[in-house]
């Protein structure tokens, strides 16, 4: 583990999947961020930048607004775009990273929602925030989600590597954060920032020539309402297509043996017979 830290004294983590799990853990919970280094192979990630890079060019400029940027491609659901963005999703460090964070608080998690960010040059930092605001309340001791943010490209100071806040998450949530002084993770490709959802950030500037692209999935409590909808904006058969891990944690799963129940399958899993 080693730390990296602007000419304050923020600073985050950084660790390798074969660190210990309870020291990565452990410091999510207190700076309320860290960055797992080198956690995919460049040959995965680059397929998955392909795979998304034609709809990041047609589709991504929706996205547009105050919030995101006007030099920002975005693509909403990459499930529904990339199959190789799964292997990423249900990836077995990200799952045990996230198991002891948010399965005290319900049975089972889901994805809230699963962002392409291609940041491109000249845009702007975007306002730092939190991400858990989507919902009304917090209940201290409780996290809502946790944010993966994979680096699909290096992330440089220059060309806006996601800012952070450490310490940000214990604040109480109407402590305006906007303009805290921050640190950058900086990672290589493959890399992944993790973050809780109280904890405040933002997508840096782009002063560089090219752009910088990610993937953000969120995983939320399993009795949280998703911020996205995952069955209409991924189609049912590639959905279909998808390992009972990641259908799961797309939703098609309940929670408990009532929260979203569905009539054809008791158990409270998709069977894929429809
Ligand atoms: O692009 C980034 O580094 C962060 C993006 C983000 O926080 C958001 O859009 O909510």
């Amino acid at each position: 583990m080693n730390k990296t830290s602007d000419s304050s004294d923020l600073s985050v983590s950084y660790f390798r999947a074969s660190d210990p799990l309870d020291e990565q853990i452990l410091a999510l919970k207190n700076d309320g961020a860290i960055v797992v280094r080198d956690l995919a192979s460049t040959a995965l990630v680059d397929q998955v930048a392909s795979e998304l890079q034609p709809y990041f060019d047609t589709q991504g400029h929706n996205f547009e607004d105050d919030f995101n940027g006007y030099a920002t491609r975005r693509l909403a659901s990459t499930l529904a775009y990339s199959s190789a963005a799964a292997d990423l999703i249900e990836q077995t460090h990200v799952l045990a990273l996230l198991d002891p964070v948010l399965l005290p608080n319900c049975s089972n998690y889901r994805i809230g929602s699963s962002t392409g960010i291609e940041i491109h040059a000249g845009e702007k930092a975007q306002v730092l925030h939190q991400d858990d605001v989507i919902y009304p309340i917090r209940i201290p001791g409780i996290d809502w989600q946790v944010s993966v943010m994979w680096a699909l490209s290096d992330f440089t100071v220059e060309n806006g590597a996601t800012h952070v806040v450490p310490g940000s998450h214990r604040l109480e949530r109407e402590s305006g954060y906007e303009d805290a002084p921050t640190v950058q993770a900086t990672m290589n490709r493959g890399s992944a920032l993790f973050y809780l959802g109280a904890t405040w950030h933002g997508g840096g500037a782009n002063r560089s020539k090219a752009p910088r692209m990610g993937l953000v999935t969120t995983y939320a409590l399993g009795w949280l309402r998703q911020e996205v909808n995952h069955y209409l904006t991924v189609p049912r058969e590639k959905a279909q297509g998808y390992s009972r891990t990641v259908q799961n944690l797309m939703g098609y799963r309940c929670h408990g043996p009532y929260l979203g129940r569905f009539a054809d399958d008791p158990d409270g899993y998709w069977h894929n017979k429809h």
